[in-house]
């Protein structure tokens, strides 16, 4: 006997991913719903290979009953619906960016601060942190617990996943279309993508960043230390799918390289692949599907005190999105913070 579950956005990339992960690590559902806006209402979408679902309408959905709710719709969305759902009764681990950085909602990467999920009963929400951020500190807490990290400056190379199918569809279309002398003009990009590189993710802030950089910047801030100086620049590069990001720490002591990767190696959630040869590293097109973080290319930096880099690398829907907001509930039923499945 298990749960009663809904996924909220199941069309989309995420809650596809949702679908296959609680399929796949055989969650204690007993039932599971799948829920979009009325456009997707009749459509099919598969929970692994257990069940083909019907999409129902989230705006008529009654949560009574429900249990957990996954939701990754839009934050728009999710700022009316997953209080909805919670007011309703069920936990609700909110993918988007809604709320994150509400005090009175924990922001959880399960290998970092599973403590956290304790303070779920204030609103019945659990956030999940953007993609580029939970990559980031399931590398950075085993080192930070070992030598407390002073600073960050981070560059990302993000897939074309994170904005949407679209987005998937746009990176396709374009790179076709330039093969045969045809084009497609930028639409889900501000700038052609194919063969492109593009410095620009989310909206821009007041103070010349963009959004998804503060999101790494006050999200590393809320998960792992509120001390850590985070400087980040993101970028949309032409993948598919997985997000590297070469980082640079600035350490309160020596941790060299050869301590970095003895700790790493042990961490939780980790896989170390660092061989310093030709193709000794981890790119994005081999960890799509994959749910660890690896981290490549560790080397002391020796510009700085106390210096380390490193390159990271993770599937954004996986361990980024839908495998973080799985392994919350997953954590929630062993911590019994949930009444037993009936
Ligand atoms: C991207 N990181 O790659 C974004 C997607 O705040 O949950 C996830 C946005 C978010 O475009």
């Amino acid at each position: 006997m298990g749960y009663r579950l809904a996924i909220v956005g199941a069309t989309g990339n995420v809650g596809r991913e949702l679908l296959n992960i609680l399929a796949e690590r055989n969650f204690p559902a007993d039932d599971v719903v799948a829920l979009a806006s009325s456009r997707s209402v009749g459509k099919e979408v598969s929970f692994g290979e257990k069940a083909i679902l019907k999409v129902q309408d989230l705006e008529k959905f009654d949560f009574k009953g429900i249990d957990i709710t996954l939701s990754s719709p839009g934050a728009k969305v999710s700022a009316v619906h997953s209080p909805r759902a919670a007011k309703a009764g069920a936990v609700v681990i909110d993918n988007t960016s809604q709320f994150r950085m509400d005090p009175d909602v924990p922001l959880v990467v399960p290998e970092v601060n599973a403590h956290a999920i304790a303070g779920w009963t204030r609103k019945g929400i659990i956030a999940n942190p953007n993609c580029s951020t939970i990559q980031m500190v399931v590398a950075l807490k085993p080192l930070h617990d070992a030598a407390t990290i002073k600073r960050v400056v981070v560059a990302t190379y993000q897939s074309t996943s994170g904005a949407g199918k679209e987005a998937m569809d746009e990176l396709f279309g374009q790179t076709r279309a330039i093969y045969v002398n045809d084009t497609v003009e930028p639409q889900k990009f501000t700038k052609q993508i194919a063969f492109n590189v593009i410095p620009h993710i989310d909206v821009f802030m007041d103070d010349g960043s963009t959004k998804e950089e503060w999101k790494m910047v006050a999200e590393t801030k809320k998960i792992l230390d509120p001390r850590i100086k985070v400087t980040a620049t993101c970028v949309r590069v032409p993948v598919f799918v997985g997000h590297a990001e070469a980082v640079n720490l600035e350490f309160d002591r020596p941790l060299d390289e050869t301590e970095a990767r003895a700790i790493l190696s042990k961490a939780n959630g980790v896989v170390v692949v660092d061989r310093r040869e030709p193709g000794g590293y981890i790119t994005p097109v081999e960890v799509a599907g994959d749910d660890p973080v690896y981290v490549s290319r560790i080397r002391s930096d020796p510009t700085i005190e106390n210096g380390l880099n490193l390159w990271i690398v993770g599937d954004n829907l996986r361990k980024g999105a839908a495998l973080n907001a799985v392994q919350i509930a997953e954590a929630m039923v062993k911590g019994q913070h949930l009444k037993a499945a009936a």
